[in-house]
């Protein structure tokens, strides 16, 4: 089985592929506007979009060394190192996953349930993704792997509801970490997003200051379709952070670096299969090394 940079860089194959029209300028000092502009253009098809494009390319022109030198750290620049996970003092760390269907995010709370049981904290998830019977199960089975407790109730059920009771029971019993999933939803379901702002709000009287991360889960494959989904979920579910997943797939690199750029928020991982192994922190210069052509290659 492959490495998990490997994988990464596979996946990213083919936004490097449309980088890899810059390499015919990576000897020369000096590069013609054409050139340059050949350069913006393989940006934007490697998934950049047309303004973060234009601002790599302003970037790296006044930037030294070769172009791909120059675009590695013009890159590298919008993804500072993440700050440090807000954590509480006291009580249980409170995470709540969202994000649109299907993008990973019952996955990767299993993932991350067990590397939190692996440090040896206990560890709490709430199904609050009610909607099917199916997604309560499959949570079921990542908590038992785990060694993670869960908070159910009937399909259903109220979603706040059981974020409420879940939250509560952490603080009652003492977990180091409760992880509450939630259904996915479009961005544009106005009662849908109402109720995630409902699971927001319950799980901070359950535990003042919590949930204390939100993390959105977004798929790597989405595009710009990605840049809407953060900008709403971030005002009904005050995203504190994202994990992008499926970068094993047909992944558009350039969106990570537009979600960086446009929102700052940090990306604390990235997915690159469904195996437990294929959930990783997110590494910057890993990233923009798996995006961008190698020289010698
Ligand atoms: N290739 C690949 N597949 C992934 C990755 N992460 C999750 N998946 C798969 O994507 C599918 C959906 O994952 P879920 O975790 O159920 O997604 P979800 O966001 O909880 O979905 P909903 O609850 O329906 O919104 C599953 O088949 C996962 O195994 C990844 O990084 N790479
Ligand atoms: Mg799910």
């Amino acid at each position: 089985m492959a490495s998990f940079f490997q994988r990464l860089r596979k996946g990213l194959g083919r936004s490097r592929e449309n980088l890899s029209r810059l390499l015919p300028g990576a000897g020369k000092q000096q590069l013609s506007d054409v050139e340059w502009m050949d350069i913006e253009d393989s940006l934007v098809m490697a998934d950049c979009g047309a303004d973060l494009a234009g601002e790599l390319v302003a970037r790296a022109r006044k930037g030294r060394g070769d172009v791909v030198a120059a675009l590695r750290q013009a890159m590298l620049e919008l993804l500072p190192p993440a700050p440090p996970v807000h954590e509480p003092k006291h009580g249980p760390f409170v995470l709540l996953v969202v994000g649109v269907n299907g993008t990973g995010k019952t996955t990767t709370i299993g993932k991350l349930a067990t590397m939190y049981a692996r440090q040896g904290k206990r560890v709490l998830i709430g199904a609050a993704d009610t909607f099917r019977a199916a997604a309560v199960d499959q949570l079921a089975v990542w908590a038992e792997r785990a060694g993670a407790d869960l908070v159910r109730q009937h399909s259903g059920a109220d979603p706040a509801a059981v974020a409420f009771d879940s939250v509560q029971r952490a603080v009652a019993r003492a977990y180091d970490v409760a992880i509450i999933d939630t259904a996915g939803r479009v961005q544009t379901d106005r009662g849908l997003m109402d109720e995630l702002a409902k699971v927001y709000r319950v799980i901070g009287k359950a535990a003042p200051g919590a949930p204390h991360e939100v993390w959105q889960v977004v798929d790597g494959g989405t595009g710009q379709n990605a840049v809407v989904q953060v900008e709403r979920f971030r005002e009904v579910a005050h995203t504190t952070g994202l994990i992008v997943t499926k970068l094993d797939g047909s992944a558009k690199g350039g969106i990570v670096l537009q979600l960086a750029r446009r929102f700052g928020l940090p990306v604390r991982y990235v997915g690159v299969g469904e195996r437990l192994e294929d959930l990783m922190p997110f590494d910057g210069e890993a990233f923009v090394d798996s995006l961008l052509p190698e020289r010698d290659a």
